[in-house]
């Protein structure tokens, strides 16, 4: 069993039952037998389940909201927006099935045709930091392509994972098409990489567990799509609004307590407006209002857990904190929005994704040493870029070896668009209207014409 605890009061929330291996072979096998009926569910149909799927999901939102409230810290306004974005991405993708189109290719002597063909079992395994949308950017366009899916939520956060698949049944979708299995990484995500029912695994995660699986699928050349970590740079030259600037990087690195892939975690800024920049920013952090996640006010809440707490201050071991926000005293993983002015380039505050409310501010010079600097880092997930020169914002979005990009903004994940990492940020890319080729195989059907043929 694994006990869920509140991370803002460490009060026991419910214990969830851990699937066992060979609870997640039978479930698997579960899937296997539903996917032959799922993927001839005619197109019009099976939209209309998932359009089915999203009334559901809607109807329970502020339920929904509640669960991750309790089970994550998430304010409750980031919560509605998950559960939203859930239904969204749902909708979004109820209108996959009748459009999955394959080609007609003009070749010699017959006819030429691609069809889009659904893989079998997918494998969806989501990490505890937004437990709701990575769930959904994996289930929704996979069902959509006439997939059955197997999800395993993180230990820590299992709750809204296993009220979507209540939701999901509600709804209509057959038994066996979409299951959430809780439980451990390396007992039932493992069993997805090594089960050769599985033909793929969609991963998001630390880099570290993504390589594994990468690894692990390898040995069936199993499919992938790995969303990892980041170390993402906020940009900011002399040009820009600074105040705009100043006042949304706090929101651009302490969404989610900075447990978030996308957190603009280092801040770099040219070098004349350095101090300028800093002046305006403590009061942007000393603004941050943190408590509890329940309250519509605000705006960050605590860290998962006491574990990942001890984690996130190891890194402020031996660096300058330049300033800090305030947090709440007494019982939950609470840890204030706090500034590092690094003293070299290689600290670990600098070079390690945090996952915590943390961020480094580092001069630069001028506009290739942005890019040299932004490039730093074995990451490439997302970043910010502020100037009011459109060209420069061209450039350097040219120059920053990152998956997703905005400029006077931080904004990085539209389902309209597609989200993923360059580097060691991951392999594939999720949502957005190509989504559909990562959950399909093409087949190339040719039909000899020529006369006289047999
Ligand atoms: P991980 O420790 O990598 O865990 C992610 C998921 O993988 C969990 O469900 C975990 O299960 C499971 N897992 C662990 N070991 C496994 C194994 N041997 N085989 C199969 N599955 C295994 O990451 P985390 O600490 O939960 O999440 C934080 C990391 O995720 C950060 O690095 C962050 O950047 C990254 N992240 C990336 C993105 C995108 S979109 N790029 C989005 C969110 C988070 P357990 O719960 O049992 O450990």
């Amino acid at each position: 069993m694994t006990t869920v605890i509140n991370p803002a009061t460490e009060a026991v929330v419910e214990t969830v039952p851990e699937t066992s291996a060979a609870e997640a072979d039978a479930a698997i096998v579960r899937a296997e037998r539903a996917f032959p009926a799922w993927r001839e569910v005619a197109p019009a149909d099976r939209a209309r389940l998932l359009r089915r799927f999203a009334d559901a999901v809607d109807a329970d939102l502020a339920h929904l909201a509640e669960l991750e409230v309790a089970n994550s810290g998430h304010t409750i306004g980031n919560a509605r927006w998950e559960a939203g974005n859930v239904r969204d991405v749902l909708h979004y993708y109820s209108a996959a099935p009748e459009r999955l189109f394959g080609r007609q290719i003009p070749v010699p002597g017959g006819l030429n045709i691609t069809f889009a063909e659904p893989l079998g079992v997918v494998a969806v395994i989501v990490p505890w930091n937004f437990p709701m949308p990575i769930a959904g950017w994996g289930f929704a366009p996979a069902l959509a392509a006439g997939n059955t899916v197997v999800l395993k939520p993180a230990e820590l956060t299992p709750l809204t994972a296993l009220r979507l698949a209540e939701l999901a049944l509600a709804a209509g979708l057959p038994e066996g098409v979409f299951q959430v299995l809780p439980g451990r990484g390396s007992v039932v995500g493992q069993r997805f990489v090594d089960h050769p029912a599985v033909r793929k695994v969609v991963f998001t995660g630390s880099t570290e567990v993504g390589r594994m699986i990468m690894a692990g699928c390898a040995a069936q050349v199993k499919r992938v799509t790995l969303e990892l970590g980041g170390k993402n740079a906020n940009v900011i030259f002399a040009d820009a609004d600074l105040e705009r600037a100043a006042a949304t990087a706090p929101y651009g690195v302490f969404d989610n307590a900075g447990q978030d892939c996308c957190a603009r975690s280092r801040i770099l800024v040219q070098r004349t407006v350095l101090d300028r920049f800093l002046a305006l920013l403590e009061p942007a952090v000393h603004g941050v209002r943190v408590g509890d996640p329940a309250s519509e006010a605000t705006e960050m809440g605590p860290l998962i857990s006491a574990s990942h707490r001890a984690r996130v201050a190891s890194y402020l071991d031996d660096t300058e904190i330049a300033f800090r926000g305030t947090a709440p005293d007494g019982p939950g993983f609470w840890f204030p929005p706090t500034v590092v002015l690094p003293r070299t380039p290689t600290d670990r505050v600098v070079t390690e994704e945090v996952f915590g409310p943390v961020v480094t501010v580092q001069p630069f010079d001028d506009e290739d040493d942005a890019v040299r600097l932004a490039n730093d880092t074995p990451y490439g997930l997302s970043g910010s870029i502020w100037t009011n020169d459109v060209g420069r914002a061209l450039r350097v979005s040219r120059g920053i070896e990152a998956g997703n990009l905005s400029v006077n903004s931080h904004s990085s994940v539209r389902y309209w668009t597609p989200f993923g990492g360059m580097k060691q940020s991951g392999l594939g890319r999720e949502l957005g209207p190509d989504a559909l080729n990562a959950f399909t195989e093409t087949k190339n059907v040719f039909i000899d014409t020529s006369r006289g043929s047999h």
